[in-house]
Order: C-alpha cells, then sequence, then structure tokens
C-alpha cells in the first residue's frame, strides 16, 4: 500500500534535487532545470549558501547520510542530480578527503535511491577517468582506463557503482564524462581544465594570463551550453535507448592554450600570454586529446553546436557585458 501511494505520488510530478548546486554545473544546470519544471520542484543543495540566493535551497553535506535521507523522503523526490565532488587538481592536495567525498557521497546516493524509490540519478564522470593507457586521439567508449589522479580514480569506481546499482536494482542511472566545460556564467575551482575559462577573464581584465598548461597541450573541451542541453538530453531520453549505464564519452571540440590565445587575440589584439606549467601539466598530458562520442550520438542523438571560434565569440560578448 506504502509502496503503492509512493509511486502514484511520484507519477504526478518530477521534484528534483541538485546536491552540489553552487558548483561551475550546477549553477547553470539548475536554472535550465527550474526553468523546465517550475522553479519550486527544484531544490538546489551544497554545504554553502550560494552566493546568490536560489530558493528553495538547503544546506546539504552528501556525507550526512541521514539527513540526505530524510530531505528525499520528506520532499518525495523523483530525481536527483549528484554534482558534488572535489576535481582533478584540488582532489591531489587531498586525495582521502577526496575520495570520501566522491565516493562516499556517491554510494549514499545510489543506496538511498533505491530505499527511497527516486526514480532517476544523474551522476557526472570526467576525461579523467583516461589514463597513459587509454588511446589520446579519438579515445573509444571502451578502452583501458587506469587513471592517474584520485579524482579520475573515483570516478571511474563511481561509474562502475553506478552500472551495478542499474544492473541490480534497476536503478536509472545516467551519465556523462564531462569533458573541461567552458562558461561565461560561473567559475570552475580545482580542475586543469579550469584556465580555458580564466583566460577569457585575464583577457579582458588585465590583458595579459599566465598559463599553468603548456602551449601544446591539447585537452577534449565542451561549451557550457551544449553541455547543459547534453545532460537535458541525457536525462529525457527513453530509458531503452541508453546502451551505457556507466558513462558516456562526449565532447564539443579540442583545443591547445596555444590555439585559444589566437582566436581570443584575433578578438583582443594588445591580449599576452606565458606559459608557465606547473603540477596540473602533468594531470593534462596523462589525458586524451580527442574523443569518439559516437556511442551518445546514436543512442540520444548528441550533436553539438559550438566549436572554438563560435565558443569565443559568445564567450567574450557575454563577459564583455
Ligand atoms: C577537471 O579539470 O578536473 C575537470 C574535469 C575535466 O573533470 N574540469
Amino acid at each position: 500500500m506504502v509502496l503503492f501511494l509512493c509511486s502514484e505520488r511520484k507519477s504526478m510530478a518530477e521534484k528534483i534535487l541538485m546536491i552540489g548546486s553552487n558548483g561551475q554545473i550546477g549553477t547553470v544546470l539548475s536554472k535550465e532545470l527550474r526553468k523546465k519544471y517550475g522553479g519550486d520542484n527544484v531544490i538546489c543543495s551544497d554545504i554553502r549558501e550560494p552566493i546568490k540566493s536560489a530558493d528553495p535551497f538547503l544546506i546539504i553535506d552528501v556525507l550526512d547520510k541521514a539527513k540526505l535521507q530524510s530531505i528525499i523522503h520528506d520532499h518525495s523526490i523523483t530525481q536527483i542530480y549528484h554534482l558534488a565532488a572535489l576535481l582533478s587538481a584540488k582532489g591531489e592536495q587531498n586525495p582521502e578527503l577526496t575520495w570520501k567525498i566522491n565516493m562516499q557521497g556517491l554510494l549514499n546516493v545510489l543506496d538511498l535511491s533505491v530505499q527511497e524509490n527516486v526514480k532517476k540519478v544523474f551522476f557526472p564522470s570526467s576525461i579523467a577517468i583516461y589514463g597513459p593507457t587509454t588511446p589520446k586521439i579519438n579515445t573509444p567508449q571502451y578502452a583501458s582506463f587506469q587513471p592517474t589522479t584520485i579524482y579520475g580514480i573515483s570516478k571511474i569506481a563511481g561509474e562502475m557503482w553506478c552500472e551495478y546499482y542499474y544492473k541490480r536494482y534497476k536503478l536509472d542511472v545516467r551519465s556523462i564524462r564531462y569533458p573541461g566545460v567552458i562558461g561565461w556564467q560561473s567559475l570552475p575551482e580545482g580542475g586543469t581544465t579550469d584556465y580555458a575559462v580564466e583566460i577569457f577573464h585575464a583577457a579582458l581584465k588585465s590583458g595579459h594570463y599566465d598559463c599553468f598548461l603548456a602551449e601544446h597541450t591539447a585537452l577534449p573541451m565542451i561549451y557550457m551550453d551544449d553541455a547543459i542541453r547534453a545532460t537535458l538530453e541525457l536525462m529525457e531520453a527513453n530509458a531503452e535507448s541508453i546502451t551505457v549505464r556507466t558513462s558516456y564519452n562526449l565532447v564539443g571540440m579540442s583545443f591547445t592554450p596555444g590555439e585559444i590565445y589566437s582566436v581570443i587575440k584575433n578578438k583582443i589584439p594588445n591580449f599576452t600570454i606565458q606559459y608557465k606549467p606547473d603540477f596540473r601539466q602533468k594531470i593534462a598530458e596523462s589525458w586524451t586529446e580527442s574523443i569518439d562520442d559516437s556511442y551518445a550520438r546514436k543512442d540520444w542523438g548528441w550533436k553539438p553546436n559550438y566549436d572554438l571560434d563560435k565558443m569565443c565569440e559568445d564567450m567574450i560578448a557575454h563577459l564583455k557585458q
């Protein structure tokens, strides 16, 4: 009877919980979800209050399982977007804490989703799962993945847990391996691909950028608009069309710091750059340069809209405003 009421209630309206909504992707994705499902139906949450308030908002530490359970239960949550994680560069400064937040946090979400009858879960994976044994060009969906960072290790393990929960408990978990995400709306924090956002702010503010990666280091990237659209398209796809239950390869473009610098310089002629690679260079070198995302294209119709030129134009136009 209780189960019946529960599933009946959940078929009436979506109630979404986003965990880690203050981050680079969460800030933008939560707004899009609110447009789609209605403001009151998307509960944002993080361990700190956001800079700009976004009601309804709750303080949640994903490691506090009891509190998380009562929130999922009391709000009759039907979908969870679990975005809370420490990224590649910051993760290396505290591997134990990174493992705890990234891994235990995900396990709490998966476990409670089964217990509380949550219909769908989104888990962001990353290009950080790739490593020195992974083919660097056109990286296939299935290959050898031996990541070198604790962030990458937590993401590949997380992917396996998602597939396990899908197979064992029929939990509808969906996931994307995000490349570096570039957007004007929010700032990334603690990642290796952060340079590709910082460079725009520096170009417009001071006209100079000290780049922490070397000039010729190519990495896969995606513009925020494409990343958000991909996430929503994946979450709305028919469950039968999803053939990958670990995480989908996905890419918008690939470029080096030298290449993005010259596109920006075309638009801001006095812009200068100096390459000062630090510990993040080694992380970037362990990742791949370009990605084969044909599974995402075939299964749910993925197609990026932005290449390097179009992205730079849009970024500069928005940041100038
Ligand atoms: C990072 O650089 O750590 C992230 C990522 C690629 O997941 N942006």
